[in-house]
């Protein structure tokens, strides 16, 4: 077996496919497929986080400027700002009150800043924008001595998607590259009446499942294998009890995949499954509690009319 994987998704997949408890990290769901599909998700008419954020940023911009006590101008900075069009909704609102703000988004991609920065310009030219391209933590270092205040962005729900620990260190380190009064709008899912839940990660139009398999056509095309997509399928599961939905493949019979790339088979059991996705869902008093614990606290929670998701304001 070659035991130098070549590529941080190969050593990924090696790791594990290997394991007892088989596993894929869901930020390999975003190749330019996965992320077509994501899209194609969000305008789902059972996924409601989409619709939700929209609501909120379009009708409580006003409020949330209100609840930023900043001497202006300030920096609006969005981790992670995908195609723009909520963030856009709030930078509307904070344009028609007159707020001196610069928005710099961040993205690892400079194809993804490009294209949001010709919208924002096309629908509101008179916003100032400092795109940065880079590491989340390598920008956030960069702009450590900052004298204006700074609102960061981290919307869609995203936080929902790590696990517990994962969560908690990502906001350490968000804090820690933050100064005292620096705030943080974060979205996340709100528990709810669990059948909400359940349907928006089990379409019936099999938008959630191809979003799945997409991980198989990339095994295929990447570590050059031989998985056959008809022998697997989807499962998807709320559990009320913790507010956590796990998305699973599950191989329909014993099988092996073979990878040219990494040199290796993967075997499976029949009905064995791998772990694809967590998605988590807060009760206002985990939020409560996952911002004391890590430096922050918050402010307000801006939700939808529903209470289904909230954007969460916190400050440190
Ligand atoms: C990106 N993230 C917030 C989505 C979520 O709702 O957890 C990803 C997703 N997975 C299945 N549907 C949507």
């Amino acid at each position: 077996m070659n035991t130098t994987a070549p590529t941080p998704f190969a050593e990924d997949i090696l790791h594990g496919l290997k394991s007892d408890e088989k596993h894929i990290p869901s930020k390999y769901f975003y190749d330019d497929n996965g992320s077509r599909i994501f899209m194609q998700i969000m305008k789902m008419p059972e996924y409601y986080p989409t619709d939700c954020e929209f609501e909120i940023l379009t009708g409580q911009s006003g409020n949330i400027l209100d609840s930023l006590n900043f001497n202006e101008p300030f920096n609006i900075v969005e981790f992670g700002s995908g195609d723009g069009m909520k963030t856009r909704q709030m930078l509307k609102a904070f344009l028609d009150r007159k707020a001196d703000f610069t928005y710099i988004p961040i993205d690892i991609s400079q194809e993804a800043l490009n294209a949001l920065e010709k919208n924002i310009k096309t629908a509101l030219p008179d916003v100032k924008m400092k795109p940065k391209t880079g590491d989340y933590f390598d920008v956030l270092k960069s702009m450590a001595d900052t004298k204006v205040p700074n609102l960061f962005l981290f919307m869609g729900g995203n936080i929902g998607n790590y696990h517990l620990d994962e969560a908690k260190d990502l906001l350490n380190k968000f804090n820690d590259g933050m100064k005292k009064g620096d705030m943080l709008l974060l979205g996340m899912d709100l528990r709810k009446n669990p059948q909400v839940i359940q349907k928006a990660y089990d379409d019936p139009h099999g938008i959630t499942k191809a979003f799945n398999m997409n991980l198989l056509k990339r095994i295929n095309s990447e570590l050059d294998a031989d998985a056959n997509l008809d022998q697997f399928d989807f499962y998807s599961f709320y559990n009320p009890e913790n507010g956590e939905v796990h998305t699973y493949l599950i191989s329909l019979k014993k099988q092996q995949i073979h990878s040219n790339v990494l040199d290796t088979d993967f075997s499976f059991e029949k009905d064995e499954l791998i772990w694809t996705e967590l998605s988590k869902k807060f009760s206002l008093e985990e939020i409560n509690r996952l911002a004391k614990s890590t430096g922050f606290q918050v402010v307000r929670n801006f939700m939808d009319c529903r209470h289904y998701f909230t954007d969460s304001l916190w400050v440190k």
